[in-house]
C-alpha cells in the first residue's frame, strides 16, 4: 500500500523531503500541499510533477480524507498548531525542528499525543540517522574509550541571513546537538552556561556570533559546543568525545584525498542539505515504513519536548550570563528508553 502524505511548508527543506518522497524513498507519494504562499505550492507541484491538490488552508488539508499522513515543513513558530490538528485527526505527522517553539508548545503535543494513545508524532531530528554519529555511539556504547567525560563540539554555518537573531543560535542552530548529544549518551542535561567570544566582524549588528555553550549532564559529563553561522569557509560539524581512556571523533563525511599545486586537501561542505543528505533518507523512510508497520521509531515527542527544555534554559542563558538548572520532569513511561 502506498502512503498518502500531505505536505504543509514547500519551503527549502519541504521541496527536499517532497524531492526525496517522490524520486529516492518507497512506499509513500504525496497527494496535497500547502504553503502560506499558494504560489510556491503551485510551482513546487509543478516542479515536482506531482499529483497533487493545493490547498490554500492548511487545516483542509489535515482534514483531506485522502491524506492518510502529514510532514510539517513550515516555519517554526506555526508547528505546533498542525502538529496538535493532526493528533486531532488521529494522523502520524512528521514534523520539522522545532517541535514547537516553546517547552510548554512541546509539552502540549505530549500530552494530546498520550490522550491519543498511540504515538503519532516524529521529530525531524536527523542525526541520530547519520551513519557517523551511529558508529561513534557504537564506539561509546562499546566501551573502548571507558566512560565518557567530556565532549567538544562545533556547529559552522558559513553564513547567515539578516533575519537570524541570537537566540536563533540555540532554537535553530544548537537545537541538534541539544537532541543528538541526548542520544549519543543516553543521558539528560541538567545545567547550561552561554559565554561569548570576540564577535566576528562578518555578523549582523545584532547577532552575537560567535557563541559557546556549556552543558552538564546528569552524569556529570560535560559538553562545550561552539555555535558559529558566519565561519565563511564551510558548513561544518565537528564532535569529539574524551572518555576515560580514549578519545572517538565524529568521521568526516567522505571526500577525496586530494594532491594537487603544492597542496593536499579535502573539500569542505558548504551546504547543509548535503552533509546530512543520507540521514534525512534514512529517517523519513523510516517514518513511512513505521507508519506500515503500525509503531512509529524515531525521535519522538518527548525528544522534541527534551531537546526544547535544554533549548529554554540556553537562551534564558544568554540572558542572564548565569549557569541556568534544566529539569524536564519524568519521562512518561509512554515513552520508553
Ligand atoms: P523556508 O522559509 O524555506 O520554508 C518555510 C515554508 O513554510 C515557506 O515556504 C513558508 O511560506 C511556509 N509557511 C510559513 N508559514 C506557513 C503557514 N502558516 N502555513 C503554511 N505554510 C507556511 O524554511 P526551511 O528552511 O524550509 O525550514 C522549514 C522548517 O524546517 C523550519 O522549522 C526549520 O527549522 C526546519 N529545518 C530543518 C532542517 C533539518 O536539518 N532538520 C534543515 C532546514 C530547516
Ligand atoms: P533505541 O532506538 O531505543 O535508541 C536508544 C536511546 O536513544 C533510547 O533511550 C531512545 O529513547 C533515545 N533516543 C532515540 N532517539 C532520540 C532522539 N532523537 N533524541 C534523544 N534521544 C533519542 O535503541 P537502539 O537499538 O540503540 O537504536 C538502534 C539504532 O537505530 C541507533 O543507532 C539509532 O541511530 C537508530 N535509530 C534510532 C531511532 C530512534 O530514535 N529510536 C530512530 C531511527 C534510528
Ligand atoms: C537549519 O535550520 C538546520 O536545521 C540545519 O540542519 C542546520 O545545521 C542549519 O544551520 C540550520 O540553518
Amino acid at each position: 500500500m502506498t502512503l498518502q502524505i500531505g505536505v504543509i511548508g514547500t519551503g527549502a527543506i519541504g521541496q527536499d523531503h517532497i524531492r526525496r518522497i517522490t524520486q529516492a524513498l518507497s512506499g509513500a507519494r504525496v497527494v496535497a500541499v500547502n504553503d502560506i504562499n499558494p504560489q510556491q505550492a503551485r510551482d513546487t507541484v509543478a516542479r515536482y510533477q506531482l499529483d497533487a491538490i493545493v490547498h490554500t488552508d492548511a487545516h483542509a488539508l489535515v482534514a483531506d480524507p485522502a491524506v492518510q499522513a502529514l510532514l510539517v515543513t513550515s516555519w517554526g513558530p506555526t508547528h505546533e498548531e498542525f502538529v496538535l490538528a493532526a493528533i486531532a485527526k488521529g494522523k502520524p505527522v512528521f514534523c520539522e525542528k522545532p517541535l514547537a517553539v516553546t517547552a510548554e508548545g512541546c509539552r502540549r503535543i505530549v500530552d494530546a499525543e498520550i490522550a491519543h494513545g498511540k504515538r503519532l508524532v516524529q521529530v525531524g531530528f536527523m542525526r541520530p540517522y547519520d551513519a557517523g554519529y551511529r558508529a561513534l555511539k557504537d564506539v561509546i556504547t562499546s566501551g573502548s574509550i571507558g566512560a565518557p567525560l567530556m565532549l567538544h563540539c562545533a556547529h559552522r554555518n558559513p553564513s547567515v541571513g539578516d533575519s537570524y537573531t541570537t537566540p536563533m543560535a540555540i532554537t535553530d542552530t544548537l537545537i541538534h546537538e541539544l537532541d543528538v548529544l541526548r542520544w549519543l549518551l543516553d543521558d539528560d542535561y541538567v545545567s547550561a552556561q552561554v559565554v561569548f567570544p570576540r564577535k566576528t566582524s562578518h555578523a549582523s549588528s545584532h547577532l552575537a556570533d560567535p557563541q559557546i555553550v556549556l552543558l552538564e549532564t546528569s552524569r556529570g559529563v560535560r559538553i562545550d559546543v561552539e555555535i558559529f553561522v558566519n565561519c565563511q569557509y564551510g558548513y561544518d560539524i565537528q564532535c569529539s568525545v574524551v572518555g576515560e581512556s580514549g578519545v572517538a571523533n565524529l568521521p568526516e563525511p567522505a571526500s577525496v584525498l586530494l594532491r594537487s599545486e603544492a597542496r593536499l586537501g579535502t573539500t569542505i561542505l558548504t551546504d547543509w542539505k548535503q552533509r546530512f543528505i543520507d540521514a534525512y533518507d534514512v529517517e523519513l523512510q523510516g517514518f513511512i515504513n513505521g507508519i506500515r508497520d503500525g509503531a512509529l521509531t524515531g525521535p519522538s515527542a518527548w525528544d522534541g519536548y527534551a531537546a526544547a527544555v535544554a533549548a529554554d534554559a540556553c537562551v534564558k542563558a544568554q540572558e542572564t550570563r548565569q549557569v541556568e538548572a534544566i529539569s524536564m520532569g519524568e519521562r512518561p513511561a509512554f515513552y520508553p528508553r
